[in-house]
């Protein structure tokens, strides 16, 4: 029998790129996310390429408690038995001084970043928790283990996503639960598209000069810590190109 992986935010980026990856490798898929064309395209495009996998699609906001508990509360018997949880929904929205901050961004980042991964996690975990397995990825950053000029709110929701990756594994640790920190430097995705609200010239900015990540990098390691041994658990990951040394020391020779 297959894996069963839920995997938050599938319809771009590293999350899309892992619901590729992880199809490759025969694991069942719960894909979720908001926009539900990208989710059904996704999905008629796995079941067509991995006839050996299953695939289910929900649509919806993580932000709103409702809608994670309607979903994924409600799961039929066939998809309840979730053994892998990859937390990886989320967005920078902004990028301001903390005395010019807007509102509805930092709103925006807390509730995604920080109670939409424990949302979905507290619905999925006690099934792991019955179950004594189960693994649970969180996508943070490098952003969670540094701070950088008019990264507040975002450098704070992803320290936060450090500390819940820590706190679930020793709070897990007796039910046989893994827990990995992922934590990704520059990647080349939707994300500062989201993060610039469309402005395509500001959202280049950070990967001029440089070879970011993509997701396929990205999913890779994420396959690599699912796919080890079950007494073998990678803590915490930090992945950056090449290019990058800290969050702001880049070489764009
Ligand atoms: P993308 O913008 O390409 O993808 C983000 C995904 O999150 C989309 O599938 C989006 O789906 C989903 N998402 C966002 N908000 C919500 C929401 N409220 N409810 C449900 N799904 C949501 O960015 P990335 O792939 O780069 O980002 C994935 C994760 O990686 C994020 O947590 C990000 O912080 C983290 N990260 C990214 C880095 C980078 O440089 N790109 C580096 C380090 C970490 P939809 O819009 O359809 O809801
Ligand atoms: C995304 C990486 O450096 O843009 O988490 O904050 S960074």
């Amino acid at each position: 029998m297959n894996k069963i992986t839920l995997i938050t935010g599938a319809t771009s980026g590293i999350g899309l790129a892992t619901a590729r990856k992880l199809a490759n490798h025969n694991f069942d898929l719960i894909i979720t996310g908001r926009r539900k064309e990208r989710l059904e395209n996704l999905a008629e495009e796995l079941q067509k390429n991995n006839k050996n996998i299953r695939v289910l699609t929900l649509n919806f906001d993580v932000r709103s408690l409702s809608e994670v508990v309607e979903n994924l509360g409600n799961l039929d018997n066939d998809w309840q038995d979730i053994d892998i949880l990859v937390n990886n929904a989320g967005l920078a929205v902004g990028l301001n001084h903390i005395d010019e901050g807007i509102i509805d961004d930092w709103e925006r980042m807390i509730d995604t970043n920080i109670k939409g991964l424990l949302y979905v996690t507290r619905v999925v975990s006690p099934g792991m928790v019955k179950r004594g397995k189960g693994h649970i990825l969180n996508v943070a950053s490098i952003a969670g283990k540094e701070i950088y000029e008019n990264g507040n709110v975002y450098c704070a929701t992803k320290h936060a996503a450090d500390a819940l990756s820590r706190s679930m594994r020793v709070d897990l640790v007796k039910h046989g639960i893994k827990v990995s920190n992922i934590a990704p430097g520059l990647v080349k995705t939707e994300f500062s598209d989201v993060r610039f609200k469309g402005d395509r010239e500001k959202a280049e900015v950070p990967y001029k000069g440089m070879k970011p990540l993509t997701g396929d990098d990205i999913a890779d390691v994420i396959y690599y810590c699912i796919s080890l041994p079950a007494h073998v658990n990678i803590d915490d990951v930090l992945i950056m190109p090449t290019a990058q040394a800290t969050s702001t020391i880049v070489n764009r020779s």
